[in-house]
């Protein structure tokens, strides 16, 4: 019999989202009548917008003509007019085309990435995060050898984020030469990092010879003038940061599938070989870009019409998170001491329910509301009694969540 890769042993458990599909099916099958409103995983629910279709619809047609019919692109990097928009409209010139690798999303190329470090490389993350970094790190061993307790793996350094900390960690604890994983609006908590936090941050892991693998798939919806939209607005981050964005969330591109990973030119291993080498021949080895068809949609949403509809639907999805604030500050929530956590900036709320589990939390919400949340314990263990809220939804389904929530017997 074959062995499996033993790093495969130490995963504490399923991944988060997939458990909450399950438990959410199987509330539905005991209460087949009742109406199951998602605000859990963010995932997108609104149309792709009237340009973007055009962009998509265009390319698609070419495809079935001989002169614009394209096979595999000439590298894994993606289309040149679709990576020089990338840095032009989004960075402003602050990274340039050729450091632009566009990918068939954010979730895919952070597991590629840390295919270049490797399981030597000490790993630290902020509590809570998004589970793929940590199941990633597992994943190529650098989670060592220890199993995870409920404090998470022992070899990773959490970083934890709190009200108490305004969501900013304690930087001390991340051991040199590090990769340190950082979100931006974060998911879960919806903070922003501001630019003097970013540049305590950048200042770090220069110091300390560390890689910032900075997650900035929610930056479209950053509303409040001064916060920084990329790592990059920070001097010196071209030395220690890559960027991973993404389509998705902006233009609704979850299931069409499209982002983009930023490793700047002079950014450099310990050896002096440029991580854009190692990122080239990893994703040429396994990867052969992403779908012609999404780049032509992604690149018709970075065209002014594009670009003004991308903003509205951003919007959409920042009122409905506004309404959710509303109902989540109301009565029965403030009678319980529950603290709500979202700065408008950010598709998601965090909330704190003291003195109650997060598992707890979610079934009691789901069984009286009939309303799927995220338990905010899956994103680590900082998490444990928060709930996360997601604004993904359609208008109508958001008010009638929105409703019942503020029936919450608490
Ligand atoms: C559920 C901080 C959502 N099945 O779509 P991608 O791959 O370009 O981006 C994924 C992604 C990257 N970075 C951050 C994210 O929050 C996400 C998406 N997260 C969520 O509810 O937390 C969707 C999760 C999906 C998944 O596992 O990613």
């Amino acid at each position: 019999m074959i062995k499996k890769n033993p790093t495969f042993t130490n995963l504490a458990a399923g991944y988060l989202f997939p458990e909450i599909g399950k438990r959410r099916r199987a509330f539905a099958a005991a209460h087949p009548d009742a109406d199951i409103i998602s605000l859990g995983i963010g995932n997108t629910t609104e149309p792709l917008t009237p340009h973007v279709v055009e962009g998509l619809k265009k390319y698609v047609e070419g495809l079935g003509t001989p002169a614009g019919y394209s096979g595999y692109g000439d590298d894994s990097a993606g289309e040149p007019t679709l990576r020089e928009k990338i840095a032009s409209v989004l960075y402003k010139g602050l990274v340039s085309a050729d450091e632009v690798f566009v990918s068939d999303g954010a979730k895919c190329d952070v597991g590629r990435i840390q295919q270049m470090f490797g399981s030597d490389v000490p790993v630290a993350v902020q509590d809570p995060a998004y589970p793929v970094y940590v199941d990633g790190a597992v994943m190529v061993g650098a989670a060592g050898k220890m199993p995870a307790t409920d404090k998470g793996y022992q070899d990773i350094v959490y970083m934890p984020c709190l009200p108490e900390n305004n969501f900013f960690p304690d930087l001390s604890v991340v051991k040199p030469n590090s990769l340190i994983f950082f979100c931006s609006p974060n998911n879960p908590t919806g903070a922003v990092a501001t630019r003097e936090e970013l540049k305590k941050l950048v200042d770090f892991a220069k110091a300390q010879g560390c890689i910032i693998i900075f997650d900035g798939a929610y930056s479209a919806f950053i509303r409040q003038d001064g916060l920084p939209t990329t790592i990059y607005e920070i001097e010196g981050a071209k030395d220690c940061a890559i960027e991973i964005n993404s389509f998705s969330k902006p233009i609704g591109f979850t299931g069409v599938r499209l982002g983009w990973t930023i490793v700047p030119k002079n950014l450099c291993f310990e050896d002096g070989t440029p991580v854009q080498n190692i990122w080239t021949r990893l994703t040429n080895t396994f990867f052969n870009g992403a779908s012609n068809i999404a780049q032509a949609g992604g690149l018709a949403s970075l065209e002014p019409q594009g670009l003004e509809e991308t903003r509205k639907l951003v919007d959409y999805y920042l009122e409905n998170a506004a309404l959710i604030k509303k109902a989540l500050e109301g009565e029965n929530f403030k009678k319980a001491g529950v603290e709500v956590y979202g700065q408008g900036n950010a598709p998601y709320l965090w909330v704190r329910f003291p003195g109650r589990s997060s598992w707890e939390m979610f079934d009691k919400i789901l069984e009286e509301c009939h309303v799927v949340t995220t338990p905010g314990s899956g994103f680590g263990p900082a998490g444990e009694t928060f709930i996360r809220f997601s604004s993904f939804g359609h208008r109508d389904a958001v008010i009638k969540a929105c409703q019942r929530l503020s029936q919450l017997k608490l």
